[in-house]
């Protein structure tokens, strides 16, 4: 059975665009059914409108209290009934409560070899470290901040003078292939967070993954 897909986003929705066009060529069996974004008349929300894919705005600023804003999400996400949900670019720390409710079902993508550089200015980070490589991580989303169990990463260099767009730019292709590749994994059944005692690790065809995700031979 084809897997229903929601997308959260926040901005351009590059990441979203990716999953879309996988989905429309059968490299993923499932369909982005929803995208919802935090705000308003962002890109991705023009991207969603193209491919004729229900899309709403629910915007963190009317609400009062994470815990009020992350229900409305909820609810609104749940309407689609999703099999996953997929946060692609989406800028809002999601509550316990919430991240509960998908447990298991939940991907994220952020642009660093985690657990190097959680949190925001990635790119500017990696630079700023002197460091000769970079790139991006797909997880599992866990109540810990950027911290649940690596799915996939992929790496790129970080040259003499890069700014921090060239590297973004550099990290945005590897995305671009990788996630996509992850969720594919996911529709097909092939992937799993197993948690016990607090602790979650993932599973690629009942193997259980390293802290650097999937890596062949
Ligand atoms: N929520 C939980 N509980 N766990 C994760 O792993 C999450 C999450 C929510 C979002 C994406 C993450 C990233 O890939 C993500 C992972 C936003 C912030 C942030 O500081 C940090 C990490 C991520 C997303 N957000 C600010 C906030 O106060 C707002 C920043 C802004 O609007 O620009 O929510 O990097
Ligand atoms: C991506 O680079 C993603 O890794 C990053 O935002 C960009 C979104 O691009 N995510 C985060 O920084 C999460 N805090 P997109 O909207 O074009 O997919």
């Amino acid at each position: 059975m084809s897997k229903r897909i929601v997308v959260l986003i926040s901005g351009n929705g590059s990441n979203l665009q990716a999953i879309i066009n996988a989905c429309e060529e059968k490299k993923i069996n499932g369909d982005v059914v929803a995208v919802i974004s935090n705000k308003p008349q962002v890109y991705g929300l023009e991207r969603a409108r193209c491919h004729d894919i229900d899309n709403a705005v629910v915007n963190h600023r009317d609400y009062e209290t994470r815990e009020a804003y992350d229900e409305t999400l909820a609810k609104a996400i749940d309407e689609h009934q999703p099999d996953l949900v997929v946060l692609a670019g989406f800028m809002r720390i999601l509550t316990a409560d919430f991240v509960e409710h998908y447990a298991g079902k939940m991907l994220n993508i952020h642009p660093s070899l985690l657990p190097k550089y959680q949190g925001l200015n990635t790119h500017q980070r990696a630079i700023d470290a002197g460091d000769s490589e970079h790139g991006v991580s797909v997880h599992f989303v866990t109540a810990e901040l950027d911290g649940g169990p690596v799915i996939l990463q992929a790496k790129v260099p970080v040259f003499d003078n890069d700014t921090s767009d060239e590297l973004a730019a550099r990290v945005h292709e590897q995305e671009h292939r990788i996630y996509p590749l992850v969720v594919n994994w996911f529709t097909d059944e092939r992937l799993l967070m197993q948690s016990t005692n607090g602790e979650h690790h993932a599973l690629l065809d009942n193997t259980l993954l390293g802290s650097e995700g999937y890596s062949p031979n």
